[in-house]
């Protein structure tokens, strides 16, 4: 190999003392807890990191619809539709407001959707599970979301400023479909003896999944580590799990249900609720694209994806008329 040219040796050398220079202020920024803007300089890492976690989050959003999309017709009345329908609706706008924010970071929204599509990107493994009943709108808004807004509220003060703020709207519609979906539950719980073993069949079955969102254990999480020391990742996966699990089983018994978990148990020292072990095997497998429903996301995601085709075609030529329309005034 040829050696380098002297000049351009040093000319390298210059810009590596540079790049130190900059991640030493962009780790002391960090450490003063300010918030990064889009078009401040960061670390290569730091913005790869975030596309990846912003990306999976929007298009965990984005298939999050079409679990609960699938009951919007069987909604048992007017004011259960109007509000599913809502939530449901929320949610497309929180991928929008997800991918906006990715796009921040110099992605194309685009190209993330293609890697949604063609199986590269992952979503949240929870949306691999089938809604079998009605029940399972009340306790997909009530644990599913509420495992959300437990991750999205520390998220609301991540490092980055575009993601940070994106997530206090979302959390505060959160909030909502949490309340939607326990009052479902909670009128459930107290109907029918058909009616109870529906809802108590329901949690039996998204309990473990919803404890899967937080992912893998804090041993054998990959990225925590360095999205920590970033603070982009202000509490560790196992930290945030156990939160929920101690919010939630006060509001489990309220409503006089259980848990499918014969290691429940409460610690009056820590004043935590201790649990059983979670099947990472099971995680592991829809992580991978084999859950019960994997094929199917996708198969809906693509087909809306084709179906939309002419709609994206025509505000694009839209969008070209109204250019040329404002070039030709000037
Ligand atoms: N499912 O090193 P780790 C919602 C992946 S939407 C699938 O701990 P990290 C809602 C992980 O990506 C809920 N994959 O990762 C919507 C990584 O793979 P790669 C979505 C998972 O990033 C509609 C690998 O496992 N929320 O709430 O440090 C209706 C190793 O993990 C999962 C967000 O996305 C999983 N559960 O931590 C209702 C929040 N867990 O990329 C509700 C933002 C892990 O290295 N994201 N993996 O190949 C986060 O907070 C973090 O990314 C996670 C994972 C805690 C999810």
């Amino acid at each position: 190999m040829m050696p380098n040219p002297p000049e351009l040796a040093s000319g390298a050398s210059a810009e590596a003392a540079r790049d130190v220079a900059r991640e030493a202020a962009f780790d002391a920024r960090i450490a003063a807890g300010e918030s990064i803007e889009p078009k401040d300089w960061m670390p290569e890492r730091y913005r790869k990191q975030l596309i990846r976690m912003m990306s999976q989050h929007a298009h965990s959003e984005v298939v999050g619809m079409l679990p609960e999309g699938n009951w919007i017709t069987r909604a048992p009345s007017l004011r259960r539709k109007m509000s599913l329908i809502a939530k449901v609706q929320d949610e497309g706008g929180h991928g929008l407001y997800i991918y906006c924010g990715t796009e921040t970071l110099g992605v194309d929204r685009h190209d993330l959707v293609e890697q949604l599509l063609n199986g590269t990107a992952k979503y949240s493994s929870i949306f691999n599970y089938p809604t079998l009943s009605w029940a399972d709108m009340g306790v997909i808004g009530w644990l599913v979301d509420g495992a959300a807004i437990v991750n999205q509220t520390i998220l609301a003060k991540t490092s980055y400023g575009p993601y940070a703020r994106a997530m206090i709207r979302i959390c505060k519609e959160e909030n909502f479909h949490k309340r939607q979906g326990y009052e479902i539950v909670a009128t459930l719980a107290k109907g029918t003896p058909a009616q109870r073993a529906m809802v108590q069949d329901s949690v039996n079955r998204f309990w473990w999944p919803s404890l899967m969102m937080f992912g893998p254990s804090d041993t054998n999480s990959p990225n925590s580590g360095e999205l920590r020391r970033w603070k982009v990742k202000r509490k560790t996966n196992d930290e945030l799990r156990q939160r929920f699990v101690n919010l939630t089983i006060p509001q489990v018994q309220a409503v006089g249900l259980t848990v499918p978990d014969p290691d429940l148990a409460y610690n009056a020292t820590t004043e935590d609720w201790e649990f059983g072990a979670i099947d990472w095997a099971e995680f592991n497998e829809v992580v991978r694209g084999n859950g019960p429903c994997n094929r199917e996301r996708i198969a809906a995601r693509r087909a809306a994806h084709d179906n939309g085709q002419w709609v994206r075609a025509a505000a694009t030529a839209h969008a070209e008329k109204q250019a040329q329309n404002k070039t030709e005034a000037a």
